[in-house]
């Protein structure tokens, strides 16, 4: 089993419960379990700002699945929740998965690049981690804590 960190966003729709079914899609019991959840919080857009504010959060899952299959799992859950891609890009969505780690794996591979590209510099990911995991390091990277107050 491996420990896997997933960002979870959502700016269209009921977002809180769009999230929390996300969760239950994702817990399958057996190949999949999700450990833990922090706390979803109010942020606002960044990227691309004319656009609602999200809600944010991170999850911890245990799993057996390799990164791909995670992968391709998160995306199948996100079109199973009305998740389209034909908008601009970091734009509106009713959810978004983002696999950010996991275990200590490094991966650069078309369509999964691991730890996350953009986990480091993003405070609405940061904040939801270090509440889950405040001793994690990111590989590459360092302690989460510290990558949370660079951004201070
Ligand atoms: N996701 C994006 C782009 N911008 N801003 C916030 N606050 N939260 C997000 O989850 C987010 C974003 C693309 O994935
Ligand atoms: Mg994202
Ligand atoms: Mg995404």
């Amino acid at each position: 089993m491996r420990r896997v960190y997933v960002g979870l966003g959502a700016n269209l729709g009921s977002r809180e419960q769009t999230i929390r079914r996300a969760l239950e899609l994702l817990h399958d019991g057996f190949e999949t379990r999700v450990v833990a959840v922090s706390t979803l919080r109010e942020t606002d857009p960044v990227g691309l700002s004319e656009q609602p504010r999200f809600l944010n959060g991170v999850a911890v899952l245990e799993t057996s699945l390799e990164p791909g299959e995670l992968l391709d799992r998160l995306l199948s859950v996100e079109r199973s929740l009305g998740r389209t891609r034909d908008g601009p890009r970091f734009g509106p969505r009713t959810i978004d998965l983002d696999l950010l780690l996991a275990g200590d794996a490094v991966l650069e591979e078309p369509g999964l690049t691991l730890p996350h590209p953009r986990l480091h510099e993003r405070r609405f990911v940061l904040e939801p981690l270090v509440e889950v995991a405040p001793g994690l390091v990111v590989p590459g990277r360092g302690p989460v804590a510290e990558l949370l107050s660079a951004l201070d």
